[in-house]
């Protein structure tokens, strides 16, 4: 167990420039709202908030903000401008969390955050592993990716995948620690992953557990297989970057990219679960609400409500 004394931050990453979906910025207040601070009071967790966004005017939605698009041979990346300032701030804030040896819980936001959340966690742990809870795999480079979306590509900055062709605006990356290493993330719940990153999951030999494996093996089996790949001395801090699309739709409908086939419920708890039991579980990043993609008020709620219930039963909820 990281976290003896059970003090937990809480940074909100209103956030959104990494898609082009407005609302997601909306996730933090929402899940604020819903009582994310008071339900981890009640597991005993001692809870403080920071907003490294605040009057910095990069909490805007994309309707509210100068589209830009960065080109470097046939490569392209959206809004780096905006994407990379935002995300240097949400480093330096979980770098410093984490250091202080306090449990860093980082709520988007675009999962564009998780180069920051994953740089940081490493900065202040270079021995840290990563599981990625997504339908999508986040490994696009500039010259695979279809959209350009900055919210495609977090976990190939974290690697330095491609340094060639970023943006200037990503030079604060060189200054993290440590790069996240291929043998020290594995993904649960893939279903709609692009042909370049096939390619670069494959060349790598990163462990991608799509929902193929949940269904072959059951959900028990493949954290079992994913953690002995990424953590095979079990001594290591593990860090959950959950995109709450990972859960099938029906669970988190309001979310900017939906795939159908995904985790049930349960099965998105019980990964959380088994890696709190463990006592590694030591950085959480709940990403990809938007409430104003809600179609109504029960999708809405159902929504906040699983990313809620993401954090308590990493934090113990359901450990008696
Ligand atoms: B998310 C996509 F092409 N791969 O790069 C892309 F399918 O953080 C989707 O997982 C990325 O929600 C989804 O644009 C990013 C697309
Ligand atoms: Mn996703
Ligand atoms: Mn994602
Ligand atoms: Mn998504």
């Amino acid at each position: 167990n990281f976290y003896p004394n059970k003090e937990v931050t809480i940074i909100s990453a209103p956030f959104s420039a990494g898609q082009r979906n407005g609302g997601v910025e909306k996730g933090p207040k929402y899940l604020l709202k819903h009582g994310l601070k008071e339900d981890l009071e009640a597991l005993g967790w001692k809870v403080s908030l920071e907003e490294p966004l605040k009057d910095s005017g990069l909490d805007l939605p994309p309707s509210e903000i100068s589209q830009e698009i960065f080109e470097a041979g046939n490569s392209r990346m959206r809004n780096p401008t905006i994407v990379g300032q935002a995300t240097e701030k949400i480093f330096e804030t979980v770098k410093s969390v984490a250091h202080k040896k306090v449990f860093p819980l980082t709520i988007g936001g675009d999962h564009a955050i998780g180069m920051s959340t994953l740089a940081g966690f490493l900065d202040a742990y270079p021995d840290a592993c990563v599981l990625w809870i997504d339908a999508h795999a986040d490994i696009n480079t500039p010259d695979t990716s279809p959209s350009g979306n900055l919210h495609g590509f977090p976990v190939s900055f974290a690697m330095g995948l491609k340094r060639d062709l970023w943006h200037k605006q990503f030079d604060w990356l060189d200054n993290a620690r440590t790069k996240l290493l291929a043998n020290r993330i594995a993904y649960i719940g893939l279903r709609d992953v692009d042909a370049g990153e096939k390619v670069i999951l494959r060349e790598l030999g990163i462990a991608a557990y799509s929902m193929y494996h949940v269904d072959k093996y059951g959900i028990a089996k493949v954290v079992e297989m994913a953690l002995s790949k990424i953590n095979p001395s079990g001594k290591s801090p593990v860090h959950i970057s959950y995109d709450v699309d990972a859960l099938d739709p029906l669970f988190t409908p309001a979310t900017g990219t939906p795939v159908r086939g995904g985790l049930t419920f349960r099965e998105g708890m019980y990964i959380v679960e088994a890696v709190a039991e463990t006592g590694n579980l030591a950085a959480l990043d709940i990403v990809e609400c938007n409430p104003d993609l809600a179609i109504s008020n029960v999708h809405e709620f159902d929504t906040i409500a699983a990313g809620c219930a993401i954090a308590k039963s990493a934090l113990g909820e359901t450990l008696v």
